[in-house]
């Protein structure tokens, strides 16, 4: 009988869900995050700054997220941010590649494993800026409603948002403009669940930044001049939830389009919202405020 000698092997524990993966995983086969985000963390030697994107399916997170990434690595805002592995690129290249033939990109799927992470470092371009290293993951809202709706069930989302430094939590504008209660009940829901994250400083206001977009603002213009007095206004049960529980939290107007068209497809029956040219207006202000806040 042959007896084989077992090589001990040294597992690595997911970064964001602490499971244990084999050595060569390459995606975490619990929350699906890529592992190359563990490897680089651990060579670095520090945990890395978590900031997420969140909010409702539809509400516009996977263009945002990919047009804030490509101005990133523009150096916009005097920020350097270099990409951490190609994986990280994925996104940007999907938004501007589909934005670029007047197309708004393809729906988030509800699998984690097909989510596209994004891993940069990213400092301000002036000496002796620290470097900050964030990790931006491209959640599908169906599977944050899901986890709100049933608390502790999808372990990525929980695992994940109790990790983040900070949160942009998007809110559909031009649905509350037009007086539809729905965005004010989810994001109400959505800070309910964060604050419930921190039980143990119970007593005191969460401290956590959260910068709240008001995004397709190009259909409601007015959040432009006062998104605060839009939130208070449109938005009312959201306001007074942040104002009594949470210590930084601050309201920005963000839009990705400057006109759209409307265009029925030939092998389609339903109205497409055609991209006629990109405007980008307050991608950028509201990252700037909660990496100023990390
Ligand atoms: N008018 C307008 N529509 C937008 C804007 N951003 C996104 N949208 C629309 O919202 C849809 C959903 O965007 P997406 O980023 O996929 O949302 P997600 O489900 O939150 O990731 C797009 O297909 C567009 O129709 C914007 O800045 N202005
Ligand atoms: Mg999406
Ligand atoms: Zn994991």
């Amino acid at each position: 009988m042959r007896t084989e000698q077992i090589e001990p092997r040294t597992e690595t524990v997911c970064l964001i869900c602490e499971t244990e993966n084999a050595p060569e995983a390459l995606m975490c086969g619990e929350c699906f995050a890529p592992m190359a985000l563990t490897r680089q963390a651990e060579a670095l030697g520090r945990d890395p700054r978590i900031v997420s994107v969140i909010g409702e399916s539809n509400v516009g997170k996977t263009v945002y997220l990919g047009f804030l990434l490509d101005m990133l690595s523009q150096r916009a805002g005097d920020f350097d941010a270099i990409p951490q592995g190609p994986y990280s690129v994925d996104l940007q290249q999907t938004v501007i590649g589909h934005m670029a033939q007047r197309v708004f990109p393809p729906k988030t799927p509800m699998e984690a494993d097909q989510w596209y992470w994004a891993y940069y470092h990213v400092r301000r371009h002036r000496k002796n800026a620290p470097w900050i290293d964030l990790v931006m993951p491209d959640l599908a809202g169906e599977s944050l409603a899901s986890e709100l709706s049933m608390p502790r069930t999808c372990r990525v989302i929980s695992s994940l948002l109790n990790k983040s430094a900070g949160m942009m939590l998007l809110v559909d504008a031009a649905l509350a403009a037009n007086g539809s209660a729905q965005p004010d009940f989810f994001s109400l829901k959505m800070l309910s669940y964060i604050d419930g994250l921190a039980v143990h400083r119970s007593g005191r206001r969460n401290s956590v930044p959260i910068a709240v977009l008001l995004c397709k603002a190009d259909h409601c213009p007015e959040c432009f001049d006062d998104p605060r007095a839009f939130v208070k206004t449109n938005l009312n049960r959201t306001w007074n939830l942040c104002e009594s529980r949470f210590e930084t939290v601050e309201f920005f107007a963000s839009s990705v389009v400057g006109s759209l068209g409307y265009a029925m497809p030939a092998d389609e029956s339903y109205v497409r919202q055609v991209p006629l040219h990109t405007a980008l207006r307050g991608i950028l202000e509201p990252f700037e405020w909660v990496v100023d806040r990390l």
